[in-house]
This record gives C-alpha cells, sequence and structure tokens, in this order.
C-alpha cells in the first residue's frame, strides 16, 4: 500500500463513522448532527426544517431540497457520490442508488446494498492512471518537438524583421533614387525645350513657317474667293432665268448671254426645245473640260488642295526639327567613336580608358574642335525609361515590405501559426492517408485535396478557413487549436461545396490517422500533431514523476 493511501485511512474511517452514505467531501463538514436536548437534530442544507438527525438517509424524503437523502434514491433529483477509493471519486444520480445495477462511475460498488457489486476501483483506478501516464508520456515527448517548432518561430521572426529591415533600407534607396531621377527627367525637359527654341532660330525653320503663314492665308483668301464667285453665279442664274426678252435690253442680254459662255450653259430660249440627251452632252462637256484641267509639272489639282492642304498644314513642325537635327547634326558622333571603343578594350583597361577618354573630349570641346553633345529628346525619353523603371521597382519593394508585414503579424496570431507560433513550422506541410480508392491530403494552412489512385480528376475539398469556431470556444484556448476548418472546394453534384474539419489530437507525428466522411461532401480528418502537445504543468509533472515511480 502507498504512502498517501495510508494517510487516507484514518480520515476515512472518522469520515464513515459521521459522514452519512453518499456525501461528497466538499459537503462533509455539513452534515454534522447537533445536540438538542436528549436527541441529535439536523438542518436540510437550504435552512428550510430542522429534522431528527436519524431521518438522514432512512429512505424517505423530509427536506424540500432532498438534501436528507444523499445515500438512498428517496428524494428526486439529487445527486449520490461514490468515494471510489482508490480511484476517483464520481456522482450518479441519486435515481440509480440501489435499483440493483452496478454502475460503472461506481467502481466502488457503493450504489448498491453491500455485496451486490464487487469493488473494482483497484483495477480500474490503475488502469486509469497507466492511461494517463501514457498520455502524459506522449505529451512530454511531443511538447519537445513543439518546442523545437516555437524555436523556430522565433528564428522566423529574427529573419523576417532583419528583411523586414533590408526592405525597408532597399525602399529608401529606390525613393532617392526615384526623386533623383524624376528631378533629372524634369530639368532635361526643360534643357531640351530651351534646346528646340535655339533650333528655331534656324532661317530653314524661319522660311518655313513664313510659307505656311502665307499657305494659311492663301487658303483663307482662296475660300473668300470661292464662296464670291458662288454668290455672283447665283445672282447672274437668277437673272438669266428671271429676265423679261420682251424688254429688249441689250445690256441685260449681253450679260446673260457672257455668264451663259462663262459658264458653258446653253442660251436660255433653247433651254425649252432641247431633250435630255442634249443635257447629257453637255454634262460630258464639263467632264472633258476637267480633263484639261489636270496639272502639270507636279502641281496640285484642285482636289488636292482641298484635302491635304490642311493636313499639311497641320504637320508637326518641332517634331520634324528634332527628327532632322538626328539626320544631319548628331553633333555627339565626332567623339563617339572614343565612346565605342570602351566596347573592344579589356575589362581591365576600362576604367583608366573611361577617365582618359573624358578628359580627353572635354580638352576637344575646349579647343572648340568638337561640339558638346547637347542632351535632347532622346536623352529624355532615356530619362523618362529609367524612372519609370525606378518607379516600378520602388513599387515592388513596396509590396515585398507590405507581404513581410503580413507574414510577421500572423507568426504570432491565434488565428494563424498561434500564439507561441508553434504552427508557423507546419505552414504548407502536406499530410496524406490512402482510403479505398482515393489519397486525401490536406496542405496545412493552405488546401485540402481528394486525389483518386486510379485516375481521374483531384477535388479541392476546400481552402484554410478558420479554427474551432464553434460557439463557446475561447480564441487561443487549446480546445480552438484542436480544429481546422478548409472550406469553399469543389462544389459537389446536387449538393454543397466540399469542406474539410481537421480533428486534431497530440501525437509525436504529423499524421493523419484517419478520414470520414460524416456529412455528404464534409470530411473530418482525424490528425496528429506535436504542436498540440502542451507541455506538462507543475501539478501534473509532479503527478508523473510520482507514477513513474509507482511503476518502477
Ligand atoms: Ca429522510
Ligand atoms: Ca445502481
Amino acid at each position: 500500500m502507498h504512502p498517501w493511501l495510508i494517510l487516507l485511512l484514518p480520515l476515512h474511517a472518522l469520515a464513515s463513522t459521521k459522514k452519512p452514505h453518499g456525501v461528497s467531501p466538499e459537503l462533509a463538514a455539513r452534515y454534522i448532527p447537533v445536540q438538542k436536548g436528549s436527541s441529535e437534530v439536523w438542518e436540510c442544507l437550504d435552512g428550510s426544517k430542522t429534522i431528527e438527525w436519524s431521518a438522514v438517509n432512512d429512505d424517505f424524503c423530509d427536506c424540500p431540497d432532498g438534501s436528507d437523502e444523499p445515500g438512498t434514491g428517496a428524494c428526486p433529483n439529487t445527486r449520490f457520490y461514490c468515494v471510489n477509493e482508490g480511484h476517483i471519486g464520481a456522482f450518479i444520480p441519486s435515481s440509480r442508488v440501489r435499483d440493483g445495477l452496478c454502475e460503472p462511475e461506481c467502481c466502488d460498488g457503493s450504489d448498491e446494498a453491500p455485496g451486490v457489486c464487487k469493488n473494482v476501483c483497484k483495477e480500474v483506478g490503475e488502469a486509469y492512471r497507466e492511461r494517463v501516464r501514457a498520455e502524459q508520456k506522449l505529451r512530454k515527448t511531443g511538447a519537445k518537438i513543439r518546442s523545437t517548432y516555437i524555436a523556430f518561430a522565433q528564428k522566423e521572426k529574427k529573419r523576417i524583421e532583419e528583411e523586414l529591415a533590408q526592405t525597408e533600407r532597399e525602399i529608401a534607396t529606390r525613393e532617392k533614387e526615384v526623386s533623383r531621377l524624376r528631378d533629372l527627367v524634369e530639368r532635361t525637359e526643360s534643357l531640351s525645350a530651351a534646346a528646340l527654341e535655339v533650333r528655331k532660330q534656324s532661317p530653314l525653320y524661319q522660311i518655313l513657317m513664313t510659307h505656311v503663314t502665307a499657305l494659311k492665308s492663301l487658303k483663307r483668301e482662296y475660300q473668300k474667293h470661292l464662296e464670291r464667285e458662288k454668290a455672283l453665279g447665283e445672282i447672274l442664274d437668277n437673272l438669266r432665268t428671271g429676265y423679261n426678252p420682251n424688254y429688249q435690253d441689250m445690256a441685260v442680254l449681253e450679260a446673260v448671254r457672257g455668264w451663259e459662255h462663262l459658264a458653258s450653259l446653253p442660251h436660255i430660249n433653247d433651254v425649252a426645245k432641247e431633250d435630255d440627251s442634249t443635257a447629257d452632252t453637255g454634262s460630258d462637256e464639263e467632264a472633258g473640260e476637267e480633263e484639261e484641267d489636270q496639272p502639270d509639272d507636279g502641281l496640285w489639282s484642285e482636289l488636292q488642295l482641298e484635302h491635304q492642304l490642311d493636313e499639311l498644314l497641320n504637320t508637326d513642325y518641332e517634331a520634324l526639327l528634332l527628327e532632322h537635327d538626328k539626320l544631319v547634326g548628331a553633333p555627339a558622333s565626332e567623339t563617339s567613336i572614343l565612346y565605342n571603343l570602351s566596347a573592344y578594350l579589356p575589362d581591365a583597361v576600362v576604367p583608366q580608358y573611361e577617365a582618359l577618354r573624358d578628359q580627353l573630349v572635354s580638352w576637344l570641346e575646349a579647343l572648340g574642335l568638337v561640339k558638346s553633345a547637347p542632351t535632347v529628346s532622346a536623352d529624355a525619353s532615356r530619362l523618362q525609361k529609367a524612372l519609370s523603371d525606378a518607379e516600378h521597382s520602388l513599387d515592388l519593394t513596396r509590396k515585398e515590405k507590405e507581404q513581410k508585414e503580413k507574414e510577421l503579424q500572423r507568426l504570432f496570431d491565434p488565428e494563424w501559426y498561434g500564439a507561441e507560433g508553434e504552427w508557423k513550422k507546419l505552414d504548407g506541410t502536406c499530410l496524406s492517408k490512402e482510403v479505398g480508392d482515393y489519397i486525401y491530403e490536406v496542405c496545412l494552412f493552405d488546401e485540402a485535396r481528394q486525389k483518386p489512385i486510379k485516375g481521374g480528376s483531384t477535388f479541392s475539398l476546400g481552402h484554410f478557413e478558420s479554427r474551432n469556431n464553434a460557439p463557446g470556444v475561447v480564441k487561443g484556448s487549446p480546445e480552438y487549436y484542436r480544429k481546422q476548418r478548409y472550406t469553399r472546394g469543389a462544389k459537389c453534384w446536387n449538393g454543397p461545396q466540399r469542406s474539410v474539419t481537421l480533428d486534431m489530437t497530440c501525437g509525436t507525428e504529423n499524421a493523419v490517422l484517419s478520414v470520414a466522411e460524416p456529412e455528404k461532401c464534409e470530411y473530418e480528418f482525424k490528425v496528429t500533431s506535436p504542436a498540440l502537445c502542451l507541455p506538462l504543468s507543475p501539478a501534473e509533472e509532479k503527478g508523473y514523476a510520482a507514477s513513474k515511480k509507482e511503476e518502477l
């Protein structure tokens, strides 16, 4: 017998004389009779009534709260306590006392009359302690692995923080580069605008501009004349068709004949006599006249003037000026051979050569032998490209930073890698189990899948959504981590979208033990992981050490 059992014995012996049957240790102190005159009395626990001490456990309900019958089933809705010496005490409903059935909760058989049920508390207690010991042993082993996960998370934290700092430095550098380039682009643009102004002073450009102005003026005058001719034609047409020939006014008749000749019209008096066919020949004549108008020596026709003149006048002359510059000027060409040469030199010599070359070029420029290369549009567009490249890189680096911040924030978030970061190590770890014709797989914090072994398409069973989100489960509690929900999987035919619940327990390995489908398209994986093996509490540690001694 163990020392603590020996210690308990006298106490128990004492309790058995005083404490009535079926009373739990917490209430034992309240089941003490009071001497009143010659008899012993006792007050019901709710204080409503005082009864004779002999009425306690007399198999008749006296107290309204039923407290006088802890060891019988006489009062309704009361609880009976089995001491279960050698194991752990337990309550059963009083209605099951003396009903002739041995309760598994009462291994000492105290719910029935002596001799009815065997006291099996020694065996039950030993098996229980063995189970607890095994579980604690597993937890201790698992917790050791779990602590390496936590150490991993700490290392990850350091790594991400360092990377974050690096990214921040990179952003600062890139921001500087962007603002430098932006400044340069602005300056180059104003510089090229100035250079353009200089080029516009060229006599060729000046005379071109004068031509343009003259053309525009001519066009305007031409339009005016066209309108005037049209108006005059209308006046004369009216005169031709409206004059009275009976007046024999020679001035009017001459004007009409003159107009008819100029506009190639038949005499108004003949018009009525002529039929349609002569009208046709008239139009043929007109067509013939137009042909005669065909210009020679490259001059523009009326049609060309009408359609192409505007186009010509809308030409971007400044762009042409720059284009022209490239074609004829390229002042840098005088020294470009010096720049191109470096491509043919051995790498080792290049820096010295470049220094020498720059010196040489500046001398040549100083002596007026070559003109310094003015930076105009080509440089501006090259700079613009460099600027947008730099802005793009800055943008990417900023996004990278956001990504890292998110990663860091998730590291110790109960909703992600746990308050101690113990799940980070398992991020993306895939566990699988073959069941029937399928391999069921879950990649933690990512996706669960169903892969057919004999060919066919893989179905998504869902994507990581949450931990145990059942009502009443406290975020971060052990129970919270015991479940993971994967939802929004492939839709079932005529059913919901597939989903998976991981039912997780402590184990020394990350593994899927079993797969079930309790509801259509809702799967349940039983999974073990060291991440769930919490270290023993100091009290548990003590108990474990004692049980190990017992084992020896
Ligand atoms: Ca009673
Ligand atoms: Ca019973």
